[in-house]
């Protein structure tokens, strides 16, 4: 069996064209200074962390022309699809919507909504648009991961409690067989990182595994690559 070493115990990989790098929501908007994630009040340096290991990841897969799926969080210009209750929560300085030094808060379209550009996603690759925390919600996630018969799911991102643990939460419901790779999501808390790191893998795997990037550049080496040779 070719497997990733994970915990609580071995990842089994399945053929390539099932399993995906789910990059959740490596916006400006979340790592930049005069973001939504600022305006809630977080130090949002402490998320850059990742990026390297994000670069590492997303050339490992790309190598091995593996599915690689980036997520926005974003809400339509006209805010028809945020709920009142996520705009005024927090009472926060700057509201989504409203209009910052890298354009409208949360927004897609604008400025501060994109990926950070050491992560940006080449034209072929899937971008989803999602107005919650999870992926699945209101989107059609669900609906393209069956059309593309994906079933194994490799999670990073931030913040790992909050969409990242969601969509991951999300996801093992609906049977998909989810790792949460553990050097390549962050939160403005590192302690939350640790607890989700932990919850997840406890009971057996009761929403999944964990692994570290190594481990699983390891595995996927198995992959073939698109010119044949690793
Ligand atoms: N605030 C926070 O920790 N996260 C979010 O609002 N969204 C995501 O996690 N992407």
């Amino acid at each position: 069996m070719v497997a990733i070493a994970a915990q609580p115990y071995a990842y089994p990989l399945p053929a390539a064209s099932q399993i995906a790098l789910v990059i959740i929501d490596m916006q400006r908007d979340f790592l930049e200074a005069a973001g939504f994630g600022e305006s809630l009040g977080n130090d949002v340096s402490q998320l850059r962390a990742i990026v390297p290991t994000l670069q590492t990841l997303l050339a490992a897969f790309r190598e091995r022309q593996l599915t690689v799926i980036h997520t926005r969080e974003c809400h339509r210009a006209d805010l028809a699809d945020c709920p009142p209750a996520k705009r005024v929560r927090g009472n926060p300085r700057l509201r989504i919507g409203d209009r910052g030094p890298m354009g409208r808060i949360l927004i897609t379209g604008e400025p501060g909504n994109a990926i950070i550009p050491e992560l940006a996603p080449l034209p072929e690759e899937w971008v989803l648009e999602k107005p919650g925390k999870g992926a699945f919600c209101r989107t059609d996630f669900e609906t393209q991961l069956q059309q593309r018969q994906l079933t194994h799911l490799l999670l990073t991102g931030v913040t790992t409690e909050v969409c990242v643990q969601t969509t991951m939460r999300e996801a093992n419901d609906r049977g998909y067989e989810c790792l949460l790779i553990e050097d390549a999501t962050a939160s403005y808390f590192p302690e939350f990182k640790q607890a989700t790191l932990e919850m997840v893998r406890a009971q057996g795997g009761i929403v999944g595994w964990t692994a570290t990037t190594a481990d699983v550049l390891a595995a996927i080496a198995r992959y073939p690559t698109a010119t044949g040779v690793s």
